[in-house]
């Protein structure tokens, strides 16, 4: 039985990606970090299953603990401060979590199981102000934001590593991706929210920001796949996961609305408040690495994915 020992369970990708290994028949530890109300909606089904270990990202004892404790075969690292708007409020602790954590991470594997294989979650805000579209594992990088800043730092630290000490490091840089177990304060989730809750006549506004910028995006439960894949590989590399389509937020808007046949553009209020100080304007993956190399390939539609969302939140609404 394959062991793997995942951070940032209790997240969007972290759960689905414990549902995938599960299925696989590992025997998957969740590190689990300290808040005064435990949050466990994403992984009610198989809470149970998990073997839970107590710790956190800053704390490098805690995680050279976990490690002592899992023995993993593979170690995915999920957890960061993953909200972009609150790395301007919050810019040292975004860094000391998604930046440094990543290290400490890095540190506990190369200290305690070196062997152990090591996936790294990257982000396409390292591109930020793009350079080139459509965007590869060769673009440069021009992070925009404290949250893009610390995520180039993961990045380079994992390749450091892989160089350094021979580990087995892999960082995926994936593109936005979605679901129903999207924060609610990403747009996706707070569009598909809304829309619901108009619809079920609860409230009669949305407020937004930027309309006009552009995300390649996917879904959450095909790019999970891509993580593990990445790791069962004879040798360790990057890879950009993306659909390779990119889509304005007013279209985001518009399918949501539409599918519930309402008219945006009779809800939607522009907030400055929510416009961000420095803007990520276009995202558009080329992932011709993992489709060919990885065998990877996205299964759901922009369309079909934001219309589940929708399905979801009424349902969830209704209940
Ligand atoms: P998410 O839903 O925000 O989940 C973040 C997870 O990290 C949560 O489980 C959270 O635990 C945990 N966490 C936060 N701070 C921690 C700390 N100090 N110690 C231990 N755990 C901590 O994020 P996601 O969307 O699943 O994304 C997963 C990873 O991929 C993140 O690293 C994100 O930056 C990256 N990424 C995401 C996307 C995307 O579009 N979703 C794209 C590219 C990269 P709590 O429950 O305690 O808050
Ligand atoms: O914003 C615009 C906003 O917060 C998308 C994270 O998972 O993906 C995510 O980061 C766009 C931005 O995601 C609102 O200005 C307009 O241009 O859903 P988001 P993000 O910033 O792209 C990357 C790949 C990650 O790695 C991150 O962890 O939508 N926008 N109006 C708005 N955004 C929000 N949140 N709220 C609005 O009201």
């Amino acid at each position: 039985m394959k062991r793997a020992l995942i951070t940032g369970v209790t997240g969007q990708d972290g759960s689905y990606l414990a549902e995938l290994l599960l299925e696989k028949g590992y025997k998957v530890f969740a590190l689990r970090r300290r808040t005064s109300t435990q949050n466990y909606e994403n992984v009610e089904n198989i809470k149970d299953k998990l073997q839970w270990i107590d710790g956190d990202l800053t704390d490098l004892a805690s995680l050279i603990t976990a490690v002592q404790i899992a023995q993993p075969d593979e170690v995915y690292n999920l957890a960061a401060q993953s909200f972009v708007a609150t790395s301007w409020p919050q810019p040292i602790s975004t860094g000391q979590i998604t930046a440094l954590g990543v290290t400490n991470m890095l540190e506990a594997v190369r200290i305690v199981k070196p062997d152990a294989r090591f996936y790294q979650a990257s982000s396409s805000e390292m591109f930020g102000k793009v350079v080139e579209t459509p965007q590869n594992e060769k673009t440069p990088f021009y992070p925009r934001s404290p949250y893009g800043v610390s995520k180039v730092y993961g990045h380079w630290i994992t390749v450091n590593y892989r160089e350094s000490f021979n580990m087995f490091a892999c960082s995926g840089i994936l593109f936005n991706h979605e679901s129903p177990r999207r924060g609610l304060e990403f747009v996706t989730r707070k569009v598909t929210n809304t829309v619901a809750k108009i619809k079920l006549g609860l409230v009669d506004e949305l407020r937004l920001g930027n309309l006009d910028a552009r995300r390649d995006w996917g879904f959450a439960g095909d790019y999970v796949k891509a993580m593990w894949l990445m790791l069962q590989q004879n040798t360790p590399d990057d890879y950009i996961i993306s659909t390779g389509e990119t889509h304005s937020v007013e279209e985001l808007v518009n399918i949501a609305f539409s599918y519930v046949g309402l008219d945006w553009r009779n809800y939607v209020i522009i907030d400055r408040n929510l416009i961000r100080p420095a803007e990520v304007d276009l995202l558009l993956g080329d992932c011709t690495k993992a489709k060919e190399k990885l065998a990877w390939k996205t299964e759901v539609s922009f369309k079909e994915l934001i219309q589940m969302m929708v399905d979801a939140d009424l349902e969830k609404l209704k209940k």
